[in-house]
């Protein structure tokens, strides 16, 4: 923007600020002076960087001035309305704005009804939440949604209504206060791309409401539906081809980008986001304090594009996020980008998410564990890990989603690897074609024309532990836990809030009964989302079953990771450890992780290491995993799949 631009919107939104104070007072009203006046500070702290976003998205609309007053309205109301222990939490993270950073933080995930029934089922697992030392909770979406086609929640048909059969709202407010009190922020979805075809905006655009049709993407013939096609992606290309869905009701094409029952909401509307903006704040008035941004790639379109992660998404984001900044700050915004590492990177950086998934060092980790060579991770983790202060990464290693190969094809060549190539064999030996491979996962959504496809599995099932089960080889076996072990360990030390997949603490295979239900069989992600029963839970307290075995070693890394502040987000160094078999990393300086991906021990030459990597004097290095001391002129042997956590001392 030139500088005379800037100084006249600048200028402009001073005069709309002043112009909207009156009417802001009014919704407002029922607070006291102190409080309405927070609402004003904020207000104006942020008003001009709202201002500049809204007017960049919808300046052209003859009734901008009229959608920016109701957007504002909204906040002003939604604060109004927000409970007054919220308000005492927004005020306790804007003194304390960094606490997600802390190396407390320790993050879970989980279904509702497979996890524990439902919401109430949930508040009964609070203990094992404890034992598991988890501060953050992700319930998978749990919001009313239709019966059969409902994309595990992912078809929202209302965001302020329970899906019956896990509770109701009060249910969930009551829980969110309930895991407070015990140290747990609730995290919810935010499904804020498309609703469901039954959502009630769905139900009169389809009744023929235009206001409503406007609310989604229609089209009457398939003249725009095909320019628009030559350049999109198939997301589901297998259970849902193309992106448009033809409804007879209303004779037109709507906009699905996933499956056909999802409506792709039209943010060029004003009134789409001024409507979702009330369904996120009304959740934020729940007790929700991280929302999960799904996919967010897909927020605005545009002829002659891909439609994907446009400036105008981020504009879309970051509005939102200013918001929310004035009506409820304790909100914290995750994006879900599943997208090329510099686009992931871009939800952080123009969006300004707080938080955002870390699909790239996920793909890593699996590359590394197939190939046997870390490399290819060292070299993108060089590149793309670091993101700036006060923001984090969500490290994990297994969703409720597929696998998708999402690194960067130029990171690939420029270590002499062949991007398509190295794709295949991926897919190969994670669907256990590879000779050789210890992996049992399963296709996605293959996709004849290009090849493609994404991979299902459990993380022990991905790791080799079903066909070390099947083989019944011990040597197997072992190789397979210490996997799963080790993909933790990294994930839980690197920096970044760790994520368990709730049911990988008990090295959950996959389970193929989804097969056997119609409505979920053309989905192999169900393979990978298991109902966890109590039997398997009682056998996390014996050691010598292989759930307890996964489950004692995963919750006594994470108490080592909760006492130890080199682990809080922040620097991370990423070096060449002398063995492409080696993953090496310093934390803060103060601590080195090695972790050895291969079937054979290691040794790695300390002393060069410290003196490249921890700089000032060490006398000697402790393993806070094991509590081994090892002096810095010595040669360090690492077993296969094992990991140390090695503290400097001295
Ligand atoms: C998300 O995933 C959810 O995680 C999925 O469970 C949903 O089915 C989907 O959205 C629709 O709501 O493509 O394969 O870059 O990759 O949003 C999963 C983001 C997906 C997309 C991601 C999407």
């Amino acid at each position: 923007m030139s500088n005379q631009n800037s100084v006249w919107l600048a200028h402009e939104a001073a005069l709309t600020q002043k112009r909207l104070i009156p009417h802001l007072k009014r919704a407002l009203g029922t607070l006291a002076d102190t409080e309405q006046q927070i609402f004003l500070d904020r207000l104006t702290a942020h008003f001009p960087s709202l201002f500049s976003a809204l007017f960049e998205l919808y300046a052209s609309r003859y009734d901008f001035f009229y959608h920016l007053e109701t957007i504002l309205t909204t906040a002003a109301e939604m604060y109004a309305a927000r409970p007054d222990d919220l308000k005492a939490l927004d005020g306790l993270r804007e003194t304390h704005p960094n606490w997600y950073l802390s190396e407390v933080m320790m993050g879970a995930v989980c279904y509702v009804d497979r996890f524990a029934g439902d919401l109430v089922g949930i508040r009964g697992r609070l203990p094992y939440f404890r034992e598991l030392g988890i501060t953050y909770l992700h319930l998978m979406p749990l919001f009313l949604s239709p019966e059969k086609q409902h994309d595990g929640g992912y078809a929202v048909s209302s965001f302020r209504e329970v899906n019956p059969a896990l509770g109701s709202m009060d249910d969930l407010a009551e829980l969110s206060r309930e895991l407070r009190a015990n140290g747990i922020s609730l995290v919810l979805d935010f499904v804020f791309n498309h609703t469901s075809d039954e959502h009630e905006w769905a139900k009169r655009a389809l009744a023929g409401d235009p206001e409503y049709q406007d609310f989604y993407l229609m089209f009457d013939d398939r003249r725009l539906p095909d320019q628009y096609e030559a350049r999109l992606r198939e997301i589901f290309p297998d259970q849902a081809p193309g992106s448009f869905t033809y409804r007879s009701e209303i004779k037109k094409w709507v906009w699905t980008t996933f499956h056909r029952y999802q409506w792709d909401l039209n943010y060029a509307n004003p009134a789409v986001f001024h409507a979702m903006l009330s369904e996120m704040l009304f959740l934020a008035n729940q007790g929700v304090e991280v929302l999960r941004l799904d996919a967010v790639p897909f927020i605005w379109k545009q002829l002659g594009t891909d439609c994907e992660n446009l400036p105008q998404a981020h504009t879309i984001i970051r509005a939102f996020n200013t918001l929310v900044r004035i009506a409820a700050p304790a909100l914290l915004f995750k994006s879900e980008a599943i997208v090329h590492p510099q686009k992931v990177r871009s939800y952080i950086d123009e969006a300004k998410c707080q938080l955002s998934y870390n699909p790239i060092m996920m793909v890593s980790l699996w590359d590394a564990l197939a190939t046997r060579d870390v490399r290819f991770m060292t070299h993108t983790m060089q590149k793309r890990f670091t993101i700036p202060h006060g923001t984090s990464w969500v490290n994990y290693i297994r969703s409720h989603d597929d696998i998708g190969w999402g690194f960067a094809d130029e990171d690939a060549v420029e270590i002499g690897i062949n991007p398509n190539d190295h794709r295949y064999f991926l897919n190969m030996f994670y669907t256990g074609r590879f000779p050789g491979s210890f992996a049992a996962g399963l296709p996605f959504n293959y996709n004849p024309r290009t090849q493609d496809m994404r991979i299902s599995g459990t993380t022990a099932s991905l790791a080799g532990l079903e066909q070390a089960l099947e083989r019944d080889e011990a040597i197997l076996k072992e190789h397979a836990i210490r996997r799963v072990l080790m993909l933790y360990a990294i994930v839980l030390s690197a920096g970044g809030i760790p994520l368990l997949y709730l049911g990988d603490e008990l090295a959950t295979l996959n389970d193929y009964s989804y097969r056997e239900n119609p409505d979920l069989a053309d989905d192999s992600r169900w393979v990978h989302r298991p109902h966890l029963d109590d039997e398997r839970l009682s056998k996390r307290r014996d050691p010598r079953t292989i759930e307890g075995r996964v489950f004692q070693t995963l919750s006594n890394l994470i108490f080592i990771r909760k006492r130890t502040p080199a682990f809080r987000t922040g620097e991370t160094t990423f070096f060449d450890t002398g063995s492409p078999h080696v993953l090496g990393y310093t934390r803060h300086q103060q601590i080195m992780v090695l972790a050895n991906f291969s079937d054979f021990a290691q040794t790695i030459h300390l002393p060069a290491l410290i003196k490249s990597q921890l700089y000032a004097p060490v006398l000697h290095l402790i393993d806070l995993i094991t509590g081994s001391d090892y002096t810095p002129d010595q040669p360090i042997t690492l077993e296969p799949y094992t990991i140390v956590w090695l503290e400097r001392r001295g």
